[in-house]
């Protein structure tokens, strides 16, 4: 009889916990589609997450910075072309524009979060939980699965995988264990 009352305060406390949760994420129209994450294998120290940001009849916002606990450090970055024609990758202190009904797009060869010292190595499948601060919406947390061979939703239907697509590859075999 104890056990079966001790049971059901517990799920009382869930029952309460649980609205305040959902709350949260749905008063601010944040959406977030097509989220993957890469690194080059087995020895990467770092690694990149890609996604499109919606904003659905929010306010304008901003993301203001990125967190997550697969990485000593999580930055937003983006690429860019420097006087010498080369591509560049860079920390973007002030993050990314997110107007009302607007989105932010992070890919491949663009804006991308940035995993510095993985705290492990990103395995094929497994989520890593990645927090987004936005100025006005707050955080949003989402569970990013790993997926090397993935393209973005604009490379839809191509079946050829361009010179651009091997470097990402590297090497996912190690010298085995
Ligand atoms: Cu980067």
């Amino acid at each position: 009889m104890l056990t079966r009352v001790s049971l059901r305060a517990t799920a009382l406390s869930m029952l309460i916990a649980l609205p305040a949760l959902a709350h949260d994420h749905e008063t601010d129209g944040i959406e977030v589609h097509d989220a993957y994450a890469i690194s080059s294998g087995a020895q990467a120290i770092s690694g990149a997450a890609f996604m499109v940001i919606h904003n659905h009849g929010g306010p304008d916002d901003r993301l203001i910075g990125v967190a997550s606990p697969a990485a000593e450090r999580v930055e937003l970055h983006t690429h860019e072309e420097d006087a010498d024609g080369v591509m560049r990758m860079m920390h973007v202190e002030e993050g990314f524009d997110l107007p009302a009904d607007g989105k932010i797009v992070m890919e491949r060869g663009g804006h991308h979060v940035m995993f510095l010292g993985l705290t492990a190595p990103f395995e094929d499948g497994s989520l890593v939980p990645v927090t987004l601060i936005f100025e006005t919406a707050g955080e949003v947390t989402i569970e990013v699965p790993v997926d090397p061979d993935r393209m973005t939703g604009h490379a839809h239907g191509h079946h050829h995988h361009g010179d651009d697509h091997g470097h990402d590859h590297g090497h996912h075999h190690g010298h085995g264990d």
